[in-house]
C-alpha cells in the first residue's frame, strides 16, 4: 500500500529511490570527444593562458549569445567580479536578494554595498519599481539576475539606468542559451555574465564568461582577468587571475556540442512534470514562456503557504525518498551574512522575497533523471500533499525529535545554495 502515510520513507517506509536523484546533476556530453580534446591539450603542452580551446570556446559562446565579445573565466563568480571591476562600479549597486549568494558577494568582495530591491512575486525577478526607489547619490549601477533562465525586466532596468546615469550589468548564470522578446540573453545591459559550473545547463567543470558588445569594456575585462597585463611586462592596472583552463574549455566545448540534446531532455522532463503535477492542490509549477528560448534547467514549484503540508515538510518527505530537492534560494541573501549584520534592518525588509523563499522548491531534472523517475517524484508529491496536515505534523514532530530516517536531511541551516 503506497497510499497511507505509513508508506512514506520519512515515516519509516522504504525509500522510493535506491540512490539519490539530484538537482543539478551535471549533463555530460560525448566522452570520447572530451577525451580527444584533452589529449590535444596534453599534446600541445598548452594548458592555460589563452590557449586555442579557450579561444574556440569564447567564439562559440559569443555566437550563441549573439555578441561580439566573450571573455571566458574560471567560474561565474569571477566573471561577475571582473565585470564589476571593468564597469568601474563603486559605492552602492542595486540587486535582487532572491539569487545565489554569489551575486551580492561579488559586489561586496569589491567593497561595494549591495542594496537589495525586493522581487516581483509573479516573475521571481527584481521589481523595477523597487529599484528606482532605492537610488541614492552613491548608486553607480544595477545588477539584475535572470532567475531560472527567465529574463529579468531588462527594458525597464535599462530605462532606469539611463535616466540616472547608472551602469546595468546582468547576472545571466542561469540563462545561457535563453532569449527574451526575440533577443538572446547576452546582449542586454553593458555586459552579462554566465556560469558554466558543473550544475549548469552547459558546463566546463568550473567556468564562466563575460559577454558584451562594448569593445572597450571587453578590453578592460581581458586586462582584469589577467592581472592587468597588457603585454609581457606591462601592467596597466589592478587585476586578478580569472582565466579559464584548457581542460575546462575542452569540457565546455564538448558540453556545448550536446546543447540541443540537453534542451530536448529538459523540455521533455518539464512537460512530464507539468502533466504529473497538474491539479495537485497547493502545488504550482513555475512556468516558462513558450515564445522565449528556454533551457528549462530549473524545475521549480511553489508550495502554497496556506497548504496543510508546507514547503519544508515536502522537502523533508522528498529527501527521505532520496529525491534531493533544493530550497533555492532560501533564505534570501538579505538574511545571510555579512548583509544581515551590516545593513540597516529597515532596508532589509523584503516581504516578497521572504514569502517566496519559504515556498519554492527545485526538483531534479537534466540527463540524470528519466521519465519514470519524474512520474515517481510527481506521485510522491501528489500523495504527500493529499496526506496533508497529519503528515506535516508527523514530519515536524519527527524533525524536532530527529529520528534516524531523517539523517540524510540537512537541517534548517542548509540550503545555502
Ligand atoms: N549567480 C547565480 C545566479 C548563480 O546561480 C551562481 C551559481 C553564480 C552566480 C556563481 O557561479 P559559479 O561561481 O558557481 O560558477 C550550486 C553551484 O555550485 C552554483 O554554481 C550554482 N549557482 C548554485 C545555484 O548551485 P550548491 O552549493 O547548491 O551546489 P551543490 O554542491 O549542493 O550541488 C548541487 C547538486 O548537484 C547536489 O545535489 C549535488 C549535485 N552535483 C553537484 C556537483 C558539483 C553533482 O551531482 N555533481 C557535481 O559535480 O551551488
Amino acid at each position: 500500500d503506497r497510499g497511507g502515510e505509513a508508506s512514506f520513507a520519512v515515516l519509516g517506509g522504504a525509500p522510493a529511490f535506491d540512490r539519490p536523484r539530484h538537482v543539478g546533476r551535471p549533463n555530460l556530453g560525448d566522452r570520447e570527444r572530451l577525451m580527444a580534446r584533452i589529449e590535444g591539450v596534453l599534446d600541445r603542452v598548452w594548458l592555460t593562458n589563452g590557449g586555442p580551446l579557450v579561444q574556440e570556446f569564447e567564439a562559440a559562446v559569443a555566437a550563441v549569445a549573439g555578441v561580439r565579445h566573450c571573455v571566458a573565466t574560471c567560474n561565474g563568480t569571477l566573471a561577475l567580479e571582473i565585470a564589476i571591476r571593468a564597469a568601474g562600479l563603486s559605492g552602492e549597486v542595486i540587486t535582487t536578494p532572491f539569487t545565489f549568494v554569489a551575486t551580492p558577494h561579488a559586489l561586496r568582495w569589491q567593497g561595494i554595498t549591495p542594496v537589495f530591491a525586493d522581487v516581483d512575486p509573479r516573475t521571481h525577478n527584481v521589481d523595477p519599481r523597487q529599484v528606482e526607489r532605492l537610488i541614492t547619490p552613491r548608486t553607480t549601477g544595477i545588477l539584475g539576475v535572470h532567475l531560472w533562465g527567465r529574463a529579468c525586466p531588462v527594458d525597464e532596468l535599462a530605462a532606469i539606468a539611463d535616466r540616472h546615469g547608472l551602469t546595468l550589468l546582468l547576472d545571466a548564470s542561469h540563462a545561457f542559451g535563453c532569449s527574451s522578446g526575440g533577443r538572446m540573453v547576452g546582449g542586454f545591459g553593458t555586459a552579462e555574465t554566465f556560469s558554466f559550473h558543473a550544475t549548469k545547463f552547459v558546463n566546463s567543470f568550473e567556468g564562466g564568461a563575460i559577454v558584451t558588445d562594448d569593445d572597450a569594456f571587453a578590453e578592460r575585462a581581458r586586462l582584469v582577468r589577467n592581472f592587468g597585463f597588457a603585454d609581457y611586462d606591462q601592467v596597466q592596472g589592478l587585476g586578478t587571475n580569472g582565466k579559464m583552463s584548457e581542460v575546462a574549455a575542452a569540457m565546455g566545448l564538448t558540453s556545448l556540442e550536446s546543447r540541443d540534446h540537453f534542451v530536448a531532455v529538459n523540455h521533455e522532463n518539464y512537460a512530464a512534470y507539468r502533466a504529473g503535477l497538474a491539479g495537485i492542490p497547493g502545488i504550482e509549477l513555475v512556468p516558462y514562456r513558450d515564445e522565449d528560448l528556454t533551457t528549462r534547467q530549473y524545475v521549480v514549484v511553489e508550495v502554497d503557504g496556506s497548504a496543510d503540508l508546507t514547503r519544508d515538510d515536502l522537502y523533508r518527505v522528498l529527501w527521505a525518498e532520496n529525491v534531493l530537492a533544493r530550497r533555492y534560494f532560501h533564505p534570501g541573501c538579505h538574511r545571510m551574512e555579512p548583509y544581515r549584520s551590516e545593513q540597516d534592518p529597515e532596508r532589509l525588509r523584503m516581504p516578497e522575497t521572504d514569502r517566496l523563499a519559504t515556498r519554492t522548491l527545485t526538483l531534479p531534472t537534466g540527463t540524470g533523471v528519466d521519465l519514470a523517475d519524474i512520474a515517481m517524484v510527481c506521485d510522491l508529491v501528489r500523495r504527500a500533499m493529499a496526506a496533508g496536515r497529519p503528515l506535516g505534523e508527523l514530519v515536524r514532530a519527527q524533525a524536532a525529535g530527529s529520528r534516524p530516517v531523517l539523517a540524510a536531511v540537512p537541517d534548517d541551516g542548509a540550503g545555502t545554495g
